[in-house]
Formats: C-alpha cells, sequence, structure tokens
C-alpha cells in the first residue's frame, strides 16, 4: 500500500505542529511508522491523502456510530451553517438536545453544554467540590478522563501509550487532592475513603473503560462504589464520554443498571462535532453559575451548528433503537471470528467486549485493570496492528484503546477484516 502523500504530509505537520498531530496517540507512537493522513470517509470507510481505502474500527473514537458523512447529519449541519457558524447568544437547537437528553436519560434532570469531554469531567469535578465543599475525589489507574490537571495521573489511553500515565506541569498541589484506587478492586476505594473520611468530594469512573483497551466492571463493583457514595456523602460522577448513547440509548448506566450523581459526554452528543455535556439532578446542577456559585462558561458552548448534528444523530438512534442489537451483533461476530485465528495462531491473547466496544490483548492473562492490561505484548499488537493497516483495516493505533464499531459495517467488510486478521496472524507467526 502506497502512503507516500501521508508522509510528506507528516513531515510538514512536523514543521507547525508538535509531533505533527493534534492530539498524541494519532502519532502512532506506540505501534512506530508514520501517521495515516485522512482526506475524506463514508460510511464505514476511511480514505486517506493517498486515496487508500480503510475500514474503519475507530468511528472518530466513538461518535460515527452511523458511520461517516451519515446523510442527515450532513443535511442539518449544512442548513445550520447557512444560518451563522456561532451567535455567542442562546439558540433553540440548544433547548431541543437538552431536552432530548433529559427525557431519555432518568437521572438528569440538567445538562450543560460544552465543548469537549475534557471539559466535561473538568467541569463536573469542579462542580462536586463545590456542592459538597470538599477538595478530594477518587479516579482508578488506567481510567482518562481528558487532559484536565488533577486527572493525569496514572492516565490511560495516550498518556499510558507514550508511557507517561502521569503528567510533568501538574503541580503537586493539584495533585494531592486526586486519590487514586484500582479499577474493579472496591477494597482499594474502601481503604482511600478510610484514609480520608469526610473529605471526597466525588469518585469519577469510566463505568465500563475503554482508555486501557476495551474493561467490564466485574459483578458487584460499580454497585458498590454507588453504594460508598451515598454512605460517604460523595457524589458518583460516570464518565460516559466513550459509552454515552453507545452502548444503548441510555449508555453504561442503562447497561449496568447503576445511576450516577453527574454524568458527562463527549464527541457523540456532537455527532462528531467538538461537543461535551454534563448533566446530572436538578439541586447539584443548579449550583452551576449563573444560578449558582460554581463557575463554568464558554462563547462556543452550544454551538448551533454542534447542537444541530448531535440532535440529528441523537434523535435518529433514539427513535431506531434496533442500531444497537445490529451493532452488538457485528461486533460478536467479529469477536467470533477472531477466537479460532486467534487460537490457531498460537499466540496469547485475551478479547474484552460489549455492545459495539471490542479489544484485543496479546496476553495470557484476564484483561480487568490497569495492571493486567500492561501485560499485553506490545510488539504483538504492533505487528497485527501494521499487518491489518496494509490490507486496509484501520485499528486504534494502541492497545490501551478500544476499537469501536459503526452501524455501517457490513458482512463483506467484517469478512475483509477477519481475512485481513487471518493473514496478519499467519505472517506473524511464521
Ligand atoms: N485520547 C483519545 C482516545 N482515547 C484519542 C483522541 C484522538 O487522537 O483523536
Amino acid at each position: 500500500m502506497e502512503t507516500q502523500k501521508s508522509k510528506e504530509l507528516f513531515i510538514e505537520a512536523s514543521k507547525y505542529i508538535p509531533g505533527g498531530v493534534n492530539s498524541p496517540v494519532r502519532a502512532f507512537k506506540s505501534v512506530g511508522g508514520d501517521p495515516i493522513f485522512m482526506d475524506h470517509a463514508h460510511g464505514t470507510y476511511l480514505f486517506d491523502a493517498d486515496g487508500n481505502r480503510y475500514i474503519d474500527y475507530i468511528a472518530s473514537w466513538g461518535p460515527m456510530i452511523m458511520g461517516h458523512a451519515y446523510e442527515p447529519v450532513i443535511e442539518a449541519v449544512r442548513e445550520a451553517a447557512s444560518r451563522s457558524t456561532s451567535f455567542g447568544a442562546p439558540t433553540d437547537m440548544e433547548i431541543k438536545l437538552a431536552k432530548l437528553i433529559v427525557d431519555a436519560i432518568p437521572n438528569i434532570e440538567r445538562i450543560r453544554m460544552v465543548n469537549s469531554g475534557t471539559e466535561a469531567t473538568m467541569s463536573a469535578v469542579r462542580l462536586a467540590r463545590g456542592y459538597t465543599k470538599r477538595d478530594k475525589f477518587i479516579k482508578f489507574a488506567g481510567n482518562y478522563h481528558g487532559h484536565g490537571d488533577s486527572f493525569l495521573i496514572k492516565g490511560g489511553s495516550g498518556m499510558v501509550t507514550l508511557g507517561h500515565p502521569s503528567s510533568p506541569g501538574v503541580t503537586k498541589g493539584t495533585a494531592k487532592d486526586t486519590l487514586l484506587a484500582e479499577y474493579n478492586d472496591l477494597e482499594s476505594v474502601k481503604e482511600v475513603v478510610a484514609a480520608n473520611k469526610n473529605e471526597i468530594a466525588a469518585i469519577i469512573i469510566e463505568p465500563i473503560p475503554g482508555n486501557m483497551g476495551c474493561i467490564l466492571p466485574e459483578p458487584g463493583f460499580l454497585e458498590g462504589l454507588r453504594q460508598i457514595c451515598n454512605e460517604e456523602g460523595a457524589l458518583l460522577i460516570f464518565d460516559e464520554v466513550m459509552t454515552g448513547f453507545r452502548l444503548g440509548f441510555g449508555g453504561a448506566q442503562e447497561v449496568t443498571g447503576v445511576q450516577a450523581d453527574l454524568v458527562t459526554y463527549g464527541k457523540v452528543i456532537g455527532a462528531g462535532l467538538p461537543v461535551g455535556a454534563y448533566g446530572g439532578r436538578a439541586d447539584i446542577m443548579e449550583y452551576v453559575a449563573p444560578n449558582g456559585p460554581v463557575y463554568q462558561a464558554g462563547t462556543l458552548s452550544g454551538n448551533p451548528i454542534a447542537m444541530t448534528a448531535g440532535y440529528t444523530l441523537l434523535k435518529h438512534l433514539r427513535d431506531h433503537p434496533a442500531v444497537y442489537d445490529k451493532l452488538a451483533k457485528t461486533c460478536e461476530a467479529i469477536e467470533n471470528g477472531l477466537h479460532p485465528l486467534l487460537k490457531e495462531s498460537g499466540l496469547d491473547y485475551q478479547i474484552n467486549r460489549i455492545g459495539s466496544m471490542i479489544s484485543l490483548h496479546f496476553s495470557a492473562e484476564k484483561i480487568r485493570d490497569f495492571e493486567s492490561a500492561k501485560s499485553g505484548d506490545n510488539a504483538h499488537f504492533k505487528a497485527f496492528f501494521h499487518g491489518m493497516l496494509k490490507r486496509g483495516v484501520y485499528l486504534p493505533p494502541s492497545a490501551y484503546e478500544s476499537w469501536f464499531l459503526n452501524a455501517a459495517l457490513n458482512d463483506n467488510d467484517i469478512k475483509q477484516t477477519l481475512q485481513a486478521a487471518k493473514e496478519t496472524l499467519a505472517e506473524m507467526t511464521a
């Protein structure tokens, strides 16, 4: 596969943009090689600057649930853009999207739109601190909540991919209020809580993490967190930037049956445009400015084009719940197809899957937390990634990321993906 134009673009980009990319995982650092520069995409296919076609398993890290350039969204965006790209004043589309979410998600009575998942998690923790009048919060090793200072401690996603799970630039003062616990380990949470009695404002968690690969909560874990928060007067924050409106319309809350006090959303609610949001019970959310004392603002928050795109996509998903069954079946077919190929290869491996999220770790260990996620053999992942890429299958360029499926994937795409996996594994074990 010829990727000369991508190579040239990467050299050019590196002259002006740190590392040549605007988000580190895209630089292919953990898998090696040069990033592929995209030109356009349609349905399930990405087309790069050299004209190569790839079956997409990233879906822009979640939001392209219906596939790329989904016509109803594109049409609505065109129409919205013709009326202006930003007002810095309220519009009715903000109400429509907020109402759609509030009506659908039982424990969200108010929702505030922001511009990214990072803003959403930062704002939710600030709100939890203001509301509870406490400073500390608990996060889980390997969970990634965007790049707000207080989250950049033992983070997943690009941080662990690049081997810097905690970032320089975060002051000791900030870091001391971030308490760490282990995912799927309630005892580790209880210990932290016991050592910080009446000081914890919130527990923030990716209920179904997608930033150390895809990991599933073990029975009782999320329920236990809910109970601890109830007992301690701390707020439970579910970071559903990846899982919201993807695992089902009600996201991880619907799938697990556990409800949070605050929920954060990201790119999905903007159909891939820069949007985030945080929402929850009215009494907590009314603590946000202008009604309450916790400040948070933004000119582009509730941007009319982003709201229109998000409303169009979410309305479609709400009215067509069968999409979620289709996605889950496609994902299951991929897992079922991969097992015999991986078994035959003789390589140690683990597959975790839920709904339309799936990940593959080359490890003999069950992947259930940050430590086990790190047990994966990166040399194998790297070879697998590049073998798939050159055969036209675009996977996340890191084992610490979940794959995200889109509803445009058809049987032929699955067949091609499995054929690519077969050839790649044969090459890896030859
Ligand atoms: N941190 C993102 C996935 N967990 C990757 C973002 C990107 O490179 O677009």
